[in-house]
C-alpha cells in the first residue's frame, strides 16, 4: 500500500491553523533569545535516519512472539514498509539490512524500488551470531573469535560477502556486532580471544573497497553473559585503531551497563573522530530495545547536546555519523513504534539545537554549575515540537504521522493485502 500526497495535504489542511498559531509563537519566543527558527528547521529536515529491516515485525522476546498481522514478508514489503515512514514523516529515507535475512534476489530491482521511494541504503550488517542452514562449521562458540581457523574463515568470508551484497545496493558501509565472548569463567582465554578477533577483522577491513566504512559494535554481554569480547567502546576503539582510519565505534544506546555516562563516551570519541554512528532505542536495565526517548529523554537530550557540540568543533575530521533506529519488541505496532521514535530523536536533535553554547562555556569557565543546568534544561524544557511539525509541512510531510497513520487505518490494510498471520522474514 502507499499513501498519496493528496492523503498527506488532506492532512495537513485539517491540522495547519493550529500548526501555524504554535509555530508563530514559538518563532518569536526563540528569537527574542537569538535563536532563528527556521534555520534549527532546515537542519531537523536534513537529519535522515535510516530503518532496520528488523524492525518493520514484532520482535518478541525469547518467551515468546506475537505477531501484529500484515507483518513485511519479504524484502519488497520491508522496503514498502519505510516508504511509509518517510512519506509520513519525511525523515527515514535509508534501510539498513541485515544478511542473510534480506539477501536481495534481484539486487537491481530493489534498488530501484528503494529509489522510486526516496530510500538510500545505509549500513549492512553481518550476521555470525546464529547457524544458518546448511552452514558447515557453527558459531555456538564464537565467530571471529573461535579458537578453531576453519570457523573464523567462515565467519570472514560471511562479512565479504555481506560487502558484496551491500556493494551491489549501493550501501557504503558494514556494522559488525559479535556475540562473541563467554559465559563461563576460565571458559576462554579473554588476551587470546581478542586477538584472534583483532585478526580477523583487519582481513575483513582488508577487503574494504575505498569508499566504505566499518562500523564496530560493541554490547557488554548477552548473550554471552560472563564476558564479551567487544564489550565497551574502548574496545572498539582499540579495535577501529588496529584496523584503520575506515574503522569508526558504532554506540548503540543500550549496549551499556546501568548509568554508563553514554554523552561521555559521545565526546570522547568525536575528539578523537572516531565516532561512526548511532544506534537509538531506550532501555530501563539492559539491551530492552525500546522506543527511542521513551524511558529516558534527558540521557537522549545530553547525548545529543555532546553530538551537536561535536559537529561543531569538529576538530578531528569526524566523518558525518550513520543514524539508526535498533529497535525491537512485543507489545506495539512496530510502524507506529518507528513513528515515535523518529520524532524522539528530531526532539532531541531540535532541543540541543537551542542550547546557547557561548552562554554554557561561560558558565563552565565560571564554574557556575547552577547556571549551566539551567542552560541545558532550559533548552530540554522548550517544546520544540511546532518546529519539527515546521520541518515536515516544508518537506511534503505529515503535520501529526501518528494521527495520519491511524486516520488510514494502515495496519488494517496491511493485514488485508498480507494476511494476519504474517511474519517479518529474519526474526
Ligand atoms: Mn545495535
Amino acid at each position: 500500500m502507499k499513501i498519496n500526497a493528496d492523503q498527506v495535504a488532506d492532512h495537513n489542511k485539517h491540522y495547519l491553523e493550529n500548526h501555524q498559531e504554535g509555530y508563530a509563537f514559538l518563532q518569536q519566543q526563540l528569537g527574542r533569545k537569538g535563536i532563528d527558527a527556521t534555520k534549527i528547521t532546515e537542519q531537523l529536515a536534513g537529519l535522515q535516519v535510516a530503518i532496520p529491516s528488523w524492525a518493520l515485525g514484532a520482535g518478541g522476546t525469547r518467551f515468546g512472539r506475537f505477531s501484529t498481522g500484515g507483518e513485511p514478508g519479504s524484502l519488497e514489503q520491508k522496503i514498502d514498509d519505510i516508504g511509509l515512514l518517510h512519506t509520513l514523516t519525511r525523515s527515514a529515507g535509508a534501510i539498513s539490512l541485515h544478511i542473510p535475512w534480506d539477501i536481495p534476489q534481484d539486487a537491481s530491482a530493489i534498488r530501484e524500488q528503494a529509489a522510486s521511494l526516496g530510500i538510500a541504503f545505509d549500513a549492512v550488517n553481518s550476521n555470525t551470531f546464529q547457524d544458518q542452514p546448511g552452514q558447515k562449521h557453527s558459531y555456538k562458540f564464537g565467530s571471529l573469535c573461535h579458537t578453531d581457523a576453519a570457523v573464523r574463515t567462515q565467519a570472514v568470508q560471511h562479512n565479504l560477502e555481506v560487502i558484496r551484497t551491500g556493494d551491489e545496493l549501493g550501501s557504503k558501509s558494514i556494522t559488525v556486532w559479535l556475540a562473541d565472548g563467554a559465559s563461563f569463567p576460565g571458559q576462554t582465554n579473554l588476551r587470546g580471544a581478542l586477538l584472534r578477533t583483532i585478526d580477523s577483522l583487519k582481513t575483513i577491513y582488508a577487503h574494504l573497497p575505498e569508499d566504505w566504512k566499518m562500523y564496530i559494535e560493541y554490547k557488554p554481554y548477552e548473550p554471552n553473559f560472563y564476558s564479551t569480547v567487544i564489550q565497551d567502546w574502548g574496545t572498539s576503539y582499540l579495535l577501529a585503531t588496529e584496523c584503520g582510519e575506515k574503522a569508526y565505534t558504532l554506540v548503540d544506546l543500550g549496549h551499556h551497563l546501568p548509568n554508563a555516562n553514554i554523552e561521555q563516551i559521545v565526546a570522547t570519541l568525536m575528539m578523537k573522530g572516531k565516532l561512526g554512528g548511532f544506534h537509538f532505542n531506550d532501555s530501563k536495565y539492559g539491551d530492552d530495545d525500546l522506543t527511542v526517548g521513551s524511558i529516558k529523554p534527558y540521557q537522549l537530550f545530553l547525548i545529543f547536546n555532546e553530538l551537536v557540540y561535536g559537529m561543531d568543533n569538529n576538530t578531528a575530521d569526524n566523518p558525518p555519523l550513520a543514524w539508526m533506529i535498533d529497535a525491537s519488541h512485543n507489545v506495539k505496532d512496530p510502524l507506529e513504534d518507528l513513528l515515535q521514535s523518529l520524532e524522539a530523536i528530531r526532539l532531541a536533535y531540535a532541543q540541543a539545537l537551542l542550547v546557547d553554547s557561548n552562554a554554557l562555556e561561560e558558565a563552565r569557565a565560571d564554574n557556575d554549575a547552577t547556571r549551566a543546568q539551567e542552560i541545558l534544561q532550559d533548552a530540554f524544557r522548550t517544546d520544540v515540537r511546532p518546529l519539527l511539525r515546521e520541518a515536515r509541512l516544508q518537506s511534503g510531510a505529515a503535520l501529526e504521522p501518528l494521527s495520519l497513520f491511524r486516520e488510514l487505518e494502515i495496519r488494517k490494510q496491511l493485514i488485508r493485502e498480507r494476511g494476519k498471520k504474517t511474519v517479518a522474514t529474519g526474526l
